[in-house]
């Protein structure tokens, strides 16, 4: 496993040094929008401690991180109006994450209406 690195995005958006379109904060997590959307109201969770991933992230940041994720995907999916709600999270390039911070994204959904991208 790579060693998690403290200067990736998200850990920088944490931090305050890069910007972000910040939808929820509260002592453990933060969610903001994502920059290159797959949909409308699409949004990224993630947990204030440093995790690279799932498969090194300690099991008790996992209980405030899919509490958020709840509270969220409910939100959007009332703020949207929308049918349903998609909630997903990568592990590793080969399994397509590309910012190496653990983050679950959450994206409102409409019936026959597909992702983008
Ligand atoms: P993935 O690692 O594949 O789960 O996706 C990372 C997501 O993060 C991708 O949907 C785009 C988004 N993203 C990348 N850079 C930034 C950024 O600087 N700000 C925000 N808000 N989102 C970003």
């Amino acid at each position: 496993m790579t060693a998690y690195d403290p200067n990736n995005i998200f850990a920088k958006i944490i931090r305050g040094v890069l910007p972000c379109e910040r939808v929820y904060e509260d002592q453990h997590t933060l969610a903001f929008m994502d920059i290159m959307p797959q949909g409308d109201g699409h949004l990224l969770v993630v947990p204030k401690s440093p995790a690279r991933n799932m498969l090194d992230v300690d099991p008790a940041v996992l209980g405030p991180l899919m509490t958020t994720v709840q509270k969220l995907a409910k939100a959007v999916k009332s703020a949207f109006d929308a049918d349903g709600v998609t909630v997903m999270q990568f592990n590793e390039s080969a399994a397509g994450q590309t910012v190496f911070h653990i983050h679950v994204h959450v994206i409102p959904r409409w019936e026959g209406i597909a992702l983008l991208g």
